[in-house]
């Protein structure tokens, strides 16, 4: 039997999740979990591949011969950012049940606010017995952006409900029955169409902070609400979260829902937690299902070791 390498897993998830995942994963090849206390100090040079999230700063000066990483998310930012990444292939996590998962949160969201699930709560916990006007989802533009694994599967559940969508991404795309746009040229037109606002942005050195007043500010009032609603699932860094108080203050957002924050876990005193108009969760639209990321690595490398090309490659100089 050739040699398998060990393979590291650094991954700030559950613990117990971890645990319980790696029974019966990585079958003949030691698996490394820096989790457990005995591998604290261990050595981890000449080990090839490695399964990281959140890893600590000094994880690739201590594994300096890795030939793969995996991201333990679709998301790389938290990989990217790390001091010493070797220039090797970076894979990500693209799966059936984390994209499912998310459509979930978005078309939850699109539909609490549709259906002014807040408003209706509030006057239930009065005892107030009183309708307010019904728009349907036909009625409501979905503007996505980011339209990759996450963005068009959101886009086609959403299309679903009836929902009209428009949809934004850096390369042009084409998607039956809904109308996309693409580049800074195409932003100001997709916003001046767009009711709710979805963001499934990877952060990248150019949506850094994209979701700011002058966007907020070129959404579309002409909606059923007359003020736009920003919903985002992508990543915290492309909210400027000064601007988001500042435009759900003052109307010119109606309401948000965010799962993603500048500063993750968002402190306790942050005001959106209190917001009446904003619905907040702790980066949980679709975290990884262990198992599966499990074994989408393993088919990875089975891949990588019998000569055949990795999927789900990153693109470093685009960053995502
Ligand atoms: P993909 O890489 O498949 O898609 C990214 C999309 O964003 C693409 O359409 C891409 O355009 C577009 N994009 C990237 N940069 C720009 C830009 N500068 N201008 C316009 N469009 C841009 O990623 P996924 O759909 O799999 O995931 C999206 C993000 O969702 C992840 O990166 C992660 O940050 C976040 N996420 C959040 C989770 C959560 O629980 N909250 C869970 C999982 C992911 P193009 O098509 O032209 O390449
Ligand atoms: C991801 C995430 O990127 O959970 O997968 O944020």
């Amino acid at each position: 039997m050739p040699h398998k390498s060990p393979i590291i897993i650094d991954l700030k998830f559950i613990p117990l999740e971890v645990m319980q995942a790696l029974k019966g994963a990585f079958s003949g090849r030691e698996v490394i979990n820096l989790a457990d206390v005995e591998h604290v100090r261990r050595d981890l040079r000449g080990i090839d591949y490695a399964v990281v999230w959140k890893s600590a700063p000094d994880l690739f000066s201590r594994a300096p011969d890795l030939k793969v990483v995996f991201s333990g998310g679709a998301g790389v930012d938290h990989v990217l950012t790390l001091p010493g990444l070797p220039d090797v292939p970076l894979v990500r996590f693209v799966d059936r049940s984390l994209t499912t998962r998310m459509s979930e949160w978005v078309v939850m969201n699109c539909l609490l606010h549709l259906r002014q699930h807040r408003a209706y709560e509030a006057r239930a916990k009065a005892h107030v017995w009183e309708d307010l006007s019904q728009p349907e989802a036909a009625d409501v533009t979905v503007g996505v952006m980011g339209l990759g694994v996450l963005g068009q599967d959101a886009i086609k559940k959403l299309g679903v409900l009836g929902f009209r969508t428009v949809g934004w991404s850096r390369s042009k795309k084409a998607i039956d029955g809904v109308e996309t746009f693409s580049g800074g040229e195409g932003l100001e037109a997709f916003l001046g169409q767009t009711d709710f606002l979805v963001g499934l942005l990877p952060l990248t050195d150019e949506t850094r902070g994209i979701f700011n007043a002058g966007l907020f500010s070129k959404l579309s009032r002409s909606g059923p609400f007359g003020a736009p609603v920003f919903i985002n699932g992508g990543r915290g860094g492309s909210q400027v979260e000064a601007d988001l108080l500042a435009a759900l203050a003052s109307g010119v957002l109606r309401a948000a829902s965010l799962d993603v924050f500048e500063q993750e876990p968002l402190s306790r005193d942050s005001p959106f937690w209190d917001m009446e108009n904003v619905y907040v969760t702790p980066h949980v639209a679709a975290s990884s299902d262990v198992r599966a990321l499990f074994s989408h690595v393993e088919h990875q490398i089975a891949r990588f070791e019998s000569g055949q090309p990795l999927e789900y490659l990153v693109d470093r100089s685009a960053g995502y």
